[in-house]
């Protein structure tokens, strides 16, 4: 805990016991008024830890309302059976499934935990198009394409990292680069590890590639809280210093437990362009 508080200070952060208690006490009483745990942004979870807002305010670029957050919620759940469906598992980039709807991509190394995100992000509706979760990493050798009522399409990436064959890597980095629907890319790190040192590759990929992209924080359900605090501070400490295109707000998800997901659903399903958002705040992205 010692180690974890004088980060906070290197960060310019500065913990109080009193203010914790203040908090903790407004936070008491607004659970009151919001029932549904899964449509809160996981990072207010964390904010009873420190005195100052974890992400700084002209940061806080994604504020849908709770409303906005059940229309995004909606878009995923399936009502018939071949609503979302796997559309594609290409290997080459001559394979690509020619698709004129906005599309997103989930990109990270392997046994981030890609996979159960969108499994996660489908966890909700019945017929879920089945995906496979690995036991061992780099299970996912392909590219996976599955589509969201004919509105969006979510890419499920092969894990990249020092084991990566040539040709994944090629095949990964020449969709990224190409692709003209693809409209945001999520890069996953691990929540429980922080950011590594191949994490930083990736991200340095996708600065050099210009392409709108997000970070999203998998597995929160596994650190203790100061460890994923101290962990996130990172991250929006290496957004700040070493990222121009980074979307400034990370995403913090959990698959088994879905926190998180309701939120990640309305930024993907707005960043698609099918949920307008008149939110106060909310940055057209
Ligand atoms: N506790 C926990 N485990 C997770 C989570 N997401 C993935 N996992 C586990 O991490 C492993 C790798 O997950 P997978 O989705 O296959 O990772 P991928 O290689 O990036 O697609 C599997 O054993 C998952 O059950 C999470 O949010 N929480
Ligand atoms: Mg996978």
């Amino acid at each position: 805990m010692t180690r974890v508080l004088s980060l906070f200070q290197n960060l310019g952060i500065h913990v109080t016991k009193s203010r914790c208690a203040a908090i903790n006490c407004i936070r008491a009483n607004s659970n009151q008024t919001s029932p549904d745990p899964w449509s809160v942004n996981p990072i207010k979870d964390l904010q009873d830890l420190v005195a100052i807002p974890i992400v700084k305010e002209n940061y806080q670029v994604f504020n849908p309302s709770p409303r906005e957050i059940e229309q995004g919620h909606e878009l995923f759940k399936q009502r018939s059976g071949r609503e979302i469906t796997m559309i594609k598992s290409v290997v080459s980039l001559e394979r690509l499934p020619e698709q004129n709807i906005p599309e997103v991509s989930f990109v990270g190394q392997s046994n981030v935990g890609k996979s159960s995100l969108i499994s996660a992000l489908f966890n909700h509706s019945k017929d879920s198009p089945f995906i496979k979760i690995g036991k061992k990493p780099g299970l996912t050798k392909t590219l996976l394409f599955f589509e969201v009522k004919k509105l969006f399409t979510l890419v499920d990436m092969p894990g990249y990292g020092k084991k990566m064959p040539t040709y994944y890597m090629k095949s990964m980095h020449g969709y990224l680069k190409t692709r003209n629907v693809l409209c945001r890319s999520f890069l996953l790190v691990d929540s429980e590890m922080g950011l590594c040192d191949v994490d930083k590759e990736g991200l340095r990929m996708m600065e050099d590639l210009a392409k709108p992209y997000a970070i999203v924080l998998t597995k929160i359900d596994k650190p203790r809280r100061s460890v994923l605090l101290k962990n996130l501070l990172e991250v929006l400490d290496y957004i700040n210093k070493h990222t121009h295109i980074c979307f400034p707000q990370p995403f913090l998800v959990s698959s088994p437990s879905l926190s998180g997901i309701k939120y990640l659903q309305t930024f993907i399903a707005h960043t698609t362009g099918n949920l307008h958002l008149a939110s106060k705040n909310t940055e057209q992205t």
